[in-house]
């Protein structure tokens, strides 16, 4: 007779769930006993980087992806990377191991008290199933979940006696079922949508991470050149949207609420696909919407449709709508939006440093036009988004959420998924240690992701935050004495220090013709 175990394999191979992120404990050794040859074990040396690891993965590939932890402290490890995991709707199916049935009333060591409250609410599901015959059903329902829109993180927590007992007679019907998610507003409101923008003056788009995925970045940009509309991307949105070098983009939104109304004025019709509206981040009172201008939102989740301040939101998937908008508008007959002002060259740092602007002017030169960024380098996330060119869909991941720990991590599941681009992750110096270990799991598993750490000895995004908020004399805002070429050589990858534009250029060139994990530390100004 099949075992829970067996059958839950197989639920995973079907689901095609084969790369298990995860760091093991003595609760889920029962689990991963006789791991399948075609399966694929990626070990992170902390939760964080586990989570962080799987959610570059299930993000590049577009898949659901599977981790499994350790009882209550391995998940708790990870709740930081999970606050990003759940802004990004990243599709997670977590799994931690619990102490076996009959003993949980006397919490032994390693007991998962409370299992399914304590990761809420960082994930749209929780449970812990009813008896070991529950575990191949749960399972499935977790993959279904996870990806069920609004997709997320789901979580379950697993007693570890379970895996030897009968797997239950539904196993094999649970195993072969699909589920279909994907959600069309009803075609009225979507003509009747198209209807506004044909009507409209002076409309503009403004497109989120949902937006990113190779079907629906294609039905936004042939919207966007039917309607000629101006492309924003949503504040604090953690993918790229839409091709940077087109002459529609418009740049990446600021995320203070006063502000983005001043740069939306005189647009009388303001279309939101994709993107909650929106992910402010300073508090910057004033105008929700410029005087005359209306908002339209189309997303997949009721929570992100229903609590706004302003404007209507239609709830529906981001691929089939825009495809919609597109067969049901007319081609306008605006006039093409302005050409932005070009980007003059970066004059250079100040000695034995580069500015930020001058990194990033190099790397746009060096890297190939189909390089996948990763950026947590928090205080030049303008200038990056203004000089590096992205025009292909899955070619940028910043934290959702703004939790820090995510860059390293996330740029190694990146490149796990997509093995034919190559990834730079440019990492803050103060980023960077939140995740570190990630360097081990990228030599061990050799992913060639280019480490671009920018070591300008400070949490530079929070100096800026300070002056914003006027606040002085505020402690613990300089990091300096970090050698991280050093701490790159403990985890055994090879690495660079540069201080000039020449330098990096160079070790830039020769990292990426090696196909090794490579780390360039970069020594930094303040942005
Ligand atoms: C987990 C977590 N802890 C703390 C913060 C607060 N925080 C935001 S930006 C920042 C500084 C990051 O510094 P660095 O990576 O060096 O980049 P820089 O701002 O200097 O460009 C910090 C500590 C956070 N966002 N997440």
């Amino acid at each position: 007779m099949p075992t829970v175990h067996e059958t839950t394999y197989q639920l995973l191979r079907r689901h095609g769930l084969t790369t298990i992120f995860g760091n093991p404990g003595s609760n889920e050794l029962p689990f991963l006993k006789n791991f399948p040859a075609d399966f694929s074990y990626v070990l992170g040396l902390h939760e964080g980087v586990v989570l962080g690891m799987a959610d570059g993965y299930a993000q590049a590939s577009g898949r659901t992806t599977f981790v499994n932890l350790h009882a209550a402290a391995g998940t708790g490890n990870a709740m930081g990377a999970l606050t990003n995991a759940m802004s990004s709707h990243t599709p997670l199916v977590i799994t931690a191991g619990q102490q076996v049935r009959e003993t949980l009333g006397v919490e032994p060591l390693l007991t998962n008290v409370a299992a399914t409250m304590l990761p809420m609410p960082l994930v749209k599901w929780s449970y812990e199933p009813a008896c070991a015959g529950d575990v191949p059903r749960a399972m499935a329902q977790g993959i279904h979940m996870a990806a069920l829109p609004p997709a997320g993180p789901v979580y379950l927590s697993i007693p570890y006696d379970d895996w030897d007992r009968p797997a239950p007679a539904t196993a094999d019907a649970v195993a072969a079922r699909q589920v279909h998610g994907a959600i069309a507003p009803s075609t009225d409101v979507l003509r009747a949508l198209a209807q506004r923008l044909n009507m409209a003056r002076n409309p503009v788009m403004i497109l989120g991470a949902q937006v990113d995925t190779p079907g629906a970045y294609d039905a936004a940009l042939k919207l966007a050149e039917k309607q000629r509309l101006p492309v924003w991307v949503a504040p604090s949105c953690p993918r790229c949207p839409f091709p940077t070098g087109h002459r529609l983009f418009r740049g990446l939104l600021p995320a203070g609420m006063a502000t983005i109304s001043r740069m939306l004025q005189g647009h009388d019709l303001i279309l939101v696909v994709g993107a909650p509206v929106f992910r402010y981040h300073q508090y910057d009172p004033g105008l929700a919407l410029p005087k005359g201008s209306e908002l339209v939102a189309v997303m997949d989740d009721p929570l992100e449709a229903s609590r706004p301040w302003m404007g209507d939101a239609i709830l529906g998937d981001a691929q089939l709508s825009l495809e919609a908008l597109r067969d049901f508008t007319d081609t306008a007959g605006r006039k093409w939006p302005d050409s932005l002002p070009h980007v003059a060259a970066s004059a250079g740092g100040v000695s034995g440093r580069l500015a930020p602007e001058q990194v990033f002017d190099i790397v746009a030169r060096t890297a190939p036009a189909d390089a996948v960024y990763v950026n947590e380098s928090t205080s030049t996330t303008a200038q990056l988004w203004q000089r590096l060119p992205m025009n292909q869909p899955r070619s940028y991941f910043f934290p959702a959420a703004g939790g820090l720990g995510f860059g390293l991590a996330a740029a190694v599941g990146v490149q796990l998924a997509l093995p034919d681009r190559r990834v730079i992750a440019i990492v803050g110096d103060g980023s960077a240690n939140y995740a570190i270990s990630a360097l081990w799991s990228a030599v061990q598993y050799q992913v060639p992701v280019i480490f671009l750490i920018m070591n300008n000895g400070s949490y530079g995004a929070l100096r800026w935050f300070a002056q914003a908020l006027n606040v002085d004399e505020v402690p613990g805002l300089d990091v300096p004495g970090i050698d991280f070429c050093a701490l790159a050589q403990g985890y055994g990858m090879r690495s660079s220090r540069v201080h000039d534009a020449e330098s990096l250029s160079t070790q830039l060139d020769q990292a990426l013709g090696l196909k090794i994990p490579f780390l360039i530390e970069v020594m930094t100004e303040l942005g």
